[in-house]
């Protein structure tokens, strides 16, 4: 089995691939990658405003979305690694999509009128967080709070029901991760990940907690003074981004459910980990320079095993 370092250097070479189809001959790769998401030997990542699909172990990478509209974000592979959900911009709105992981045409799953266009540190309406661990449903965080644009609740939608929608009794939140049975979601209360503020340690600080959805109880799991966005639940342990090392960096950190520990899992001393993601048996983090390493694995992660689809229920 390879190395996590050969895995890292395999996706380069990816990375060597797109800068070859889109920017000049004289870039070493294309950087910029963002929004990436790995299940099992899958990844998907945003370049370029479009959504771009290859293997974790390297190779060409391929283009999925090429509408000319709008800027696609937020891929999210399903657990049965057929298809990605997405946020896209093709109907004069941004709305939730699901397109076949291979290529296709995408299906459109959200009618609820998006909050328009917002300046960069307003962030995207229709964030896509995560598919269940069934893979029956969607999860995404969508701006439709009475008191803010850029506030944001929770829906749960069915890729084989379009426009039907079911939203968590959570009033508002950012980023956040479903535990492995479904009962309890990871969440920022707070919604700062679209501002570039570094070192930040007001109001706007994040945290990160666990809340029951059958007993409506809710836990903190972090106390730093600074950031601790993205959770990503992984069997029992939360995965987050916290800046809480002594470079200030955002690194991956993990808080163990059973023993309330928490320790770091990366170590980048110069650029922060954005849009960290969780696949099937590993933490995917899109990091320095848009290359796209990845943790190590977790074999013993059963609970996020794929769930095949029956043809029809998703996409097409
Ligand atoms: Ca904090």
């Amino acid at each position: 089995m390879r190395s996590a370092k050969s895995r890292a250097a395999a996706l380069v070479v990816v990375a060597v691939f797109i800068a070859a189809a889109a920017l000049p001959a004289s870039a070493e790769e294309a950087r910029l990658l963002r929004h990436p998401h790995i299940m099992g030997d899958k990844v998907a990542f945003v370049y370029a405003g479009d959504i771009w699909t290859v293997s974790a172990g390297g190779g060409n990478a391929n283009r999925v979305t090429s509408m000319p509209e709008g800027l696609e974000v937020f891929p999210k592979i399903s657990p049965d690694g057929k298809w990605i959900a997405f946020s896209g911009e093709y109907a004069g709105t941004r709305q939730v999509y699901v397109v076949p992981f291979d290529g296709g045409v995408p299906k459109r799953l959200t009618y609820y009128p998006d909050v328009g266009p917002m300046p960069p540190r307003g962030g995207y309406d229709y964030m896509v967080l995560d598919w269940t661990p069934d893979g029956k449903y969607i999860l995404v965080r969508a701006n439709r709070t009475p008191f803010g644009r850029r506030v944001g609740k929770y829906i749960l939608i069915d890729p084989a029901n379009p426009g039907v929608e079911k939203e968590l009794q959570i009033p508002e939140g950012g980023p956040a991760s479903l535990s492995p049975d479904g009962k309890k979601l990871a969440y920022n209360i707070k919604s700062r990940e679209f501002r570039t503020w570094k070192r930040y340690t007001a109001g706007r600080a994040q945290d990160v907690f666990l809340y029951d959805l059958e007993k409506d109880t809710i836990e903190k799991i972090t106390d730093w003074e600074g950031t601790d966005n993205f959770p990503l639940w992984v069997g029992d342990d939360v995965y987050f981004a916290s800046d809480r090392d002594k470079n200030w960096k955002l690194n991956l950190w993990k808080y163990n459910i059973g023993t309330k520990q928490t320790e770091q899992v990366t170590n980048f001393t110069e650029f922060d980990v954005l849009y960290p993601s969780r696949g099937a048996t590993s933490t995917g983090t899109i990091p320095p320079m848009g290359r796209l390493p990845r943790s190590k694995s977790r074999s013993t992660v059963t609970s996020r095993s794929p769930v095949p689809y029956t043809a029809g229920s998703a996409g097409a």
